[in-house]
C-alpha cells in the first residue's frame, strides 16, 4: 500500500434524515419546512420531486445497513429528524420514531458500524418555523429539550454526537440567498439565526456534559470552505479574510475556541448588526466547546477585492466586502459546476492544527455530485464512476499527507452512501457509492462502491 491510514481510521459515509428516510407522513412524523415548502411551491424542486419518498430508508434500513457493512463501513453518520421524533417540535416523543431510531442504531451496532448521530440537518419542524424558527429564542429552548431527549433515549449506545450540520447553510439559504425556506433576504435576521444556532449548540453541549454519557463525545459539523484571495495584494487578502469571517469563523471560532473572532464582532458593530443576546450567553458559549470537529469540504471559495463600491441603498450583504472570481485554469467538476481543488482539504486540516489546538477532527463530508449519471450505467446497471474514484483518491492523498504532518484527523466519511434527495435539487446530482433506481427503489453498487470497500478493508490504497 502506498497510502496507509492509522489503525482504527473511520471509514464510512454520511447522510441526513430528510434526504433518505422518506415516509414524510408516516409513523406519526410531523411536517418540517421541506415537506411544507414542497407542498407550497413544488415548482422549486427539480423534476417536481419532493421529500415525501426519497430513498425510502425508513422502510429499507435493514438492507441498507447490510450493504454498508458489505462495503467496508466501520462508521456511518445520519441525522435524527426532529419533526419525526417530536412531531410538533416541543411536545412528547413519538414512540414510533423512538422505535425506528432504536432499530437503526441497533442494526448498525450489530453490523459493527459505529453510529455518528447529528441532531439538526436543515430540517426545522414546521410548527417551530411558524413561531419564527431560529429567530425565536423559544426555539433555542425547544432544541435543547429535543437534544436532551435524544441523549436520554439513545446515549447508552450512541457515543458520537453532533449538534448541527453546516449551520451556516440555513442562514445563507433561508435568510440571504433564497434557497431554503423561509427564503427571505435580510442580513439582520440572518445574524440572529446564526447566533441563536450557536447558543442552542452550546446549551445542548452543556446538557450533554451534565449527563456524563459514558465514552461520549460531542461536536459540530462545519463546511469549512477555504477562502483564497486572487492575489497577495492587501485588498484581496482582506476580502478573503472577511469572507472567511462570515462563512467559516462565525461558527468555527465559537464552537472550538468558545468565542467569536473580535474582528467579526467589530465589523457587525460598525454596521449596526450585532444580534440580540441575553446575559450569560457568551459564558455558555465559552464553557461549552466541542470535543470533536467534523469537516465538510467540497470546493474552495475564490475571492477578490471589490471592484466597485457597494450601492449604499442596496440591502447589506456579505458581498459588500468582496467579489467572487473564477480562477483561470481551475479544474472543474463539469457534471456539477463546482471547482475541484483537492489541496483545499489539506489547507483546512493544517489550519485546524495550527490555529485550533489540533483538535480531534474528521472529514465528515466530501464527495462528487454528478448530473445525468444514468448514462454511465452498463448493461448490468453498474455505474462506471471512475471520476468519483479519482475524486476520492486525490482528496485522500491530501488527508494522508495532513496525518503525516501531525493533524489529528480520525476518519473520512464520503457524501454519500446511496444516491439521495438533495434539498431543491432532488435527484439531479448523484453522489452515492450505491445507485438508487427511482422507479423501483433498487440499490446497485457502483464501481466506486467496490473501490471504497477495498480501501476501507485494507485501510489504505
Ligand atoms: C452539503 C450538505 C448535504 C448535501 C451536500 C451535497 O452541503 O450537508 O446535505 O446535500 O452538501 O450538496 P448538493 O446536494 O446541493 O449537491
Amino acid at each position: 500500500l502506498q497510502f496507509r491510514f492509522p489503525q482504527g481510521f473511520w471509514w464510512g459515509s454520511a447522510t441526513s434524515a430528510t434526504q433518505i428516510e422518506g415516509a414524510a407522513r408516516e409513523g406519526g412524523k410531523g411536517l418540517n419546512i421541506w415537506d411544507y415548502w414542497y407542498e407550497q411551491e413544488p415548482h422549486r424542486f427539480f423534476d417536481g420531486v419532493g421529500p415525501d419518498v426519497t430513498s425510502d430508508f425508513y422502510h429499507r434500513y435493514k438492507e441498507d445497513i447490510q450493504l454498508m457493512k458489505d462495503l467496508g463501513h466501520n462508521s456511518f453518520r445520519f441525522s435524527i429528524s426532529w419533526s419525526r421524533l417530536i412531531p410538533d417540535g416541543i411536545g412528547e416523543a413519538n414512540v414510533e420514531a423512538v422505535r425506528f431510531y432504536d432499530n437503526v442504531i441497533n442494526e448498525l451496532l450489530v453490523a459493527g458500524i459505529e453510529p455518528f448521530v447529528n441532531l439538526y440537518h436543515f430540517d426545522m419542524p414546521l410548527t417551530l418555523q411558524k413561531m419564527g424558527g431560529w429567530e425565536n429564542r423559544e426555539v433555542v429552548e425547544a432544541y435543547v429539550r429535543y437534544a436532551t431527549i435524544c441523549f436520554e433515549r439513545f446515549g447508552d449506545r450512541v457515543k458520537k454526537w453532533f449538534t448541527h450540520n453546516e449551520p451556516i447553510v440555513p442562514v445563507e439559504g433561508g435568510y440571504l440567498y433564497d434557497f431554503h425556506y423561509p427564503n427571505v433576504v435580510d442580513f439582520r435576521r440572518a445574524v440572529q439565526v446564526a447566533y441563536h444556532t450557536v447558543v442552542a449548540h452550546a446549551k445542548a453541549i452543556a446538557v450533554f456534559r451534565r449527563m456524563n454519557i459514558r465514552d461520549g463525545k460531542i461536536g459540530i459539523i462545519l463546511n469549512l470552505t477555504p477562502s483564497y484571495p486572487r492575489s497577495q495584494h492587501p485588498a484581496d487578502v482582506k476580502a478573503a479574510h472577511i469572507a472567511d469571517l462570515f462563512f467559516n469563523r462565525s461558527f468555527l471560532d465559537p464552537a472550538v475556541k468558545g468565542e467569536y473572532p473580535s474582528d467579526l464582532i467589530a465589523l457587525l458593530k460598525e454596521y449596526g448588526y450585532l444580534p440580540i443576546f441575553e446575559k450569560g450567553d457568551l459564558q455558555i458559549i465559552k464553557e461549552n466547546t466541542v470535543d470533536i470537529l467534523g469537516i465538510n469540504y467540497y470546493q474552495p471559495r475564490r475571492v477578490k477585492a471589490k471592484e466597485h463600491l457597494p450601492n449604499p441603498y442596496a440591502p447589506f450583504m456579505p458581498e459588500w466586502f468582496f467579489d467572487y472570481y473564477a480562477m483561470p485554469g481551475r479544474k472543474m467538476n463539469s457534471y456539477r459546476g463546482w471547482e475541484i481543488y483537492e489541496k483545499g482539504i489539506y489547507d483546512i486540516l493544517m489550519n485546524i492544527k495550527e490555529h485550533y489546538g489540533n483538535i480531534e477532527c474528521f472529514i465528515s463530508e466530501n464527495g462528487m455530485g454528478v448530473e445525468g449519471e444514468e448514462r454511465f450505467r452498463d448493461d448490468e446497471g453498474i455505474v462506471h464512476d471512475d471520476y468519483r474514484i479519482e475524486f476520492i483518491r486525490e482528496h485522500l492523498k491530501w488527508v494522508h499527507r495532513a496525518i503525516e504532518e501531525g493533524v489529528n484527523v480520525k476518519g473520512y466519511h464520503l457524501w454519500t452512501f446511496m444516491d439521495n434527495w438533495s434539498w431543491t435539487n432532488a435527484y439531479k446530482n448523484r453522489y452515492g457509492l450505491v445507485h438508487v433506481d427511482l422507479n423501483t427503489g433498487d440499490r446497485t453498487v457502483k464501481k466506486s462502491g467496490y473501490w471504497f470497500k477495498s480501501v476501507a478493508q485494507q485501510n489504505g490504497f
